[in-house]
C-alpha cells in the first residue's frame, strides 16, 4: 500500500490533496517536524533530503511534491490527473506540473529576500514574470488544460493557496481568486484540508 509521510501547515498538503484526489486506499504517517524524526536514517532513506512530503509504494520511495503527483498520477490512472503518453495535452500538463518547483517557487523565494537577480539569467525570469504568466494560463479556465482537471493543478493550485492566499507572499489577482475557489471546492481539497487540521 502507498504510505505517505507528511506534516501539517507544510508542503504536504500538495500530496494530501492528489492522495484524495486518486481516490486509493493509503496509509499517512505524520512526522512531527519538532522531534527530527524527518533526519532519522529510516526517514532518509525514503527522502535524503529529510523533508516531506515523501511516499512509499513497497519498495519505491519518491519525494518531491511535484514528482510524487506524477507517479501517482500514472500509479492510478483510473483517476484520470493526467494525460496519457501520446495525448496532445500531455506536453501542457508537463510544463504546468515543473513550472511549480521551477518557477513558482524561485519566485516566491525572490519576493521573500527581495535578491535582485537579472531575469535573462534567472530560470524563473521574475516574479512579475511568472505571475504574469500564470495569470494568462488561469484568466480562462476552469483548469491548467482546460475542461480536464489534472495533478498539475494540484501541483500550482496548492502553491497559490499556500502563497497567495494562506501566506500572502505575493499580491492576489481575479483569476487567481477565481482558481483557488475553484480548487477549495473540490471534495478532495476539503478532506485534506480537514486531515491536515487533524
Ligand atoms: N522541494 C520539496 C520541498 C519540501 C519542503 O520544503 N518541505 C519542508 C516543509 S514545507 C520540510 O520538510 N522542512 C523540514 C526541514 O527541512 O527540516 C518539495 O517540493 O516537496
Amino acid at each position: 500500500m502507498v504510505k505517505l509521510y507528511w506534516s501539517p501547515r507544510t508542503r504536504s498538503f500538495t500530496a494530501l490533496w492528489l492522495m484524495e484526489e486518486a481516490g486509493q486506499p493509503y496509509e499517512r504517517v505524520l512526522i512531527d517536524l519538532s522531534t527530527g524524526a524527518h533526519k532519522t536514517p529510516a526517514f532518509l532513506a525514503v527522502n535524503p533530503m529529510g523533508k516531506v512530503p515523501a511516499l512509499t509504494d513497497g519498495d519505491i520511495a519518491i519525494a518531491e511534491a511535484a514528482a510524487i503527483c506524477a507517479y501517482v498520477a500514472e500509479r492510478f490512472p483510473d483517476a484520470k490527473l493526467a494525460p496519457p503518453p501520446g495525448d496532445a495535452r500531455r506536453a501542457k500538463y508537463l510544463q504546468w506540473l515543473f513550472f511549480g518547483p521551477s518557477c513558482i517557487e524561485p519566485a516566491l523565494i525572490q519576493i521573500f529576500t527581495k535578491i535582485e537577480v537579472p531575469s535573462r539569467t534567472a530560470a524563473w525570469g521574475s516574479a512579475t514574470q511568472v505571475f504574469d504568466v500564470l495569470n494568462k494560463a488561469l484568466e480562462k479556465g476552469p483548469w491548467l488544460l482546460g475542461d480536464d482537471f489534472s495533478a498539475a493543478d494540484i501541483v500550482i493550485g496548492s502553491g497559490l493557496n499556500f502563497a497567495i492566499r494562506q501566506f500572502k507572499m505575493a499580491p492576489s489577482r481575479p483569476s487567481f481568486d477565481r482558481y483557488i475557489d475553484r480548487c477549495a471546492a473540490r471534495p478532495a481539497f476539503q478532506r485534506a484540508e480537514k486531515i491536515a487540521a487533524g
